[in-house]
């Protein structure tokens, strides 16, 4: 298997950081702790000048400002936000994009306005059949310029939990996670949550902007159209236990009772089941679950390990979904490498 990652992919890693996994013991991420990802620059918004803008196929446009928003009732979800591309550099053939071992995850609580709110107050029209959502962040992909944009049906952009989040953990977005405003979809992958919102549109038509109809589409082949990427796959990540070597992270964990602690969500429905091997997969025993704590939240769970030496073993954990989903042996490979939901492996010796 070529590894190896080209400077390009250093610069877009370096840029975009992702969670630590020791972080996975904070119930709620810390925003500074939370992963990043930014297509293109970090938008220069002017704060007092911007403007939501809500148009399209509506009877009634608007114009909102940043006050405005905030005199308007609000509400709070707690949600496990993941980059569709989480787990893309433990695939092979290698995908070249950014590349994601397991960390592209977070779990914040978001104070906003429902969208639903807000497109009652606009009116829609009869013929409305998405909603596309733009921000002011500009870029360049594979030749196309594009501001970055997003659309949701109008079923999905309708539901309760979607938000037009200004709060992160009850302080404003910080300017790496969307200040002013973003969108928030509960649920669904990463790429959904626009942030520097700055318009709605309605449109009688589905949208075909470059993010649709380029990118997240899970493909088997360039020429593939694919079908599009929407809610999150189960996973399930552990805190990797002991203490890691400098250079390769490879874990030590002292012989003895050992609790093995992590975290995991499901756009599909809540997590109902954890698993846990300690032999890279051959065996697995059922995890201890905790309370669910929000609908769209992840789930702690704690496990018991008799840690014996002298030996090296490769710990995983899979979560399961009320759907029926559980996360797969193997990954599934597609040409964007998303999605890959296949265990977390941790090599650890026992000493
Ligand atoms: N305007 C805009 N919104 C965006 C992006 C972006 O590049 N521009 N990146 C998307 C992707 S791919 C992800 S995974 C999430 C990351 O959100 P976070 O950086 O707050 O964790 O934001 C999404 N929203
Ligand atoms: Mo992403």
């Amino acid at each position: 298997m070529d590894a190896a990652i080209s400077q390009d992919e250093l610069q877009l890693a370096a840029r975009n950081h992702g969670l630590p996994l020791e972080a996975l013991r904070y119930p709620i991420t810390p925003a500074g702790l939370h992963y990043l990802l930014i297509h293109y620059d970090i938008p220069d918004v002017d704060a007092d000048a911007w403007m939501l803008n809500v148009d399209g196929r509506v009877a009634n446009p608007l114009t909102l400002t940043l006050a405005a928003l905030r005199e308007r009732p609000a509400r709070d979800v707690t949600a496990t936000m993941e980059c569709a591309g989480n787990g893309r550099a433990l695939l092979a053939p290698h995908v070249v994009s950014q590349p994601w071992l397991l960390e592209a995850v977070g779990n914040a609580t978001w104070t906003g306005v429902p969208l639903r709110a807000i497109l009652e107050e606009a009116e829609l029209l009869d013929d409305a059949v998405e909603v596309v959502f733009t921000g002011l962040d500009r870029g360049i992909e594979k030749g196309v310029e594009q501001s970055y944009q997003r659309s949701l049906e109008l079923d999905v952009a309708l539901a309760e939990d979607v938000l037009l989040a200004y709060e992160m953990n009850g302080a404003p977005l910080l300017p790496q996670h969307g200040f002013p405003l973003r969108l928030l979809v509960p649920g669904w992958y990463g790429m959904t949550n626009v942030k520097w919102l700055a318009g709605i549109t309605v449109l009688a038509e589905p949208f075909q902007g470059y993010q649709h109809t380029a990118a997240y589409r899970y493909r088997d082949h360039e020429e593939d159209e694919g079908t599009p990427v929407t809610r999150m796959q189960p996973r399930s990540l552990m805190v990797p236990p002991g203490i890691p070597d400098f250079n390769t992270r490879e874990r030590t964990v002292p012989a003895g009772a050992c609790v093995l602690e992590g975290r995991a969500w499901s756009g599909w429905g809540p997590v109902t089941r954890v698993e846990v091997s300690t032999d890279g997969g051959e065996t697995w025993a059922d995890a201890e679950l905790e309370p669910i704590e929000s609908r769209w939240g992840w789930r702690g769970w704690r496990f018991e390990w008799a840690a014996e030496e002298p030996e090296e073993y490769v710990l995983c954990c899979r979560a399961h979904d009320e759907a029926g989903n559980v996360q797969p042996d193997e990954a599934n490979w597609n040409v964007g490498g998303y999605s890959n939901n296949a265990p977390q492996r941790v090599p650890v010796t026992v000493k």
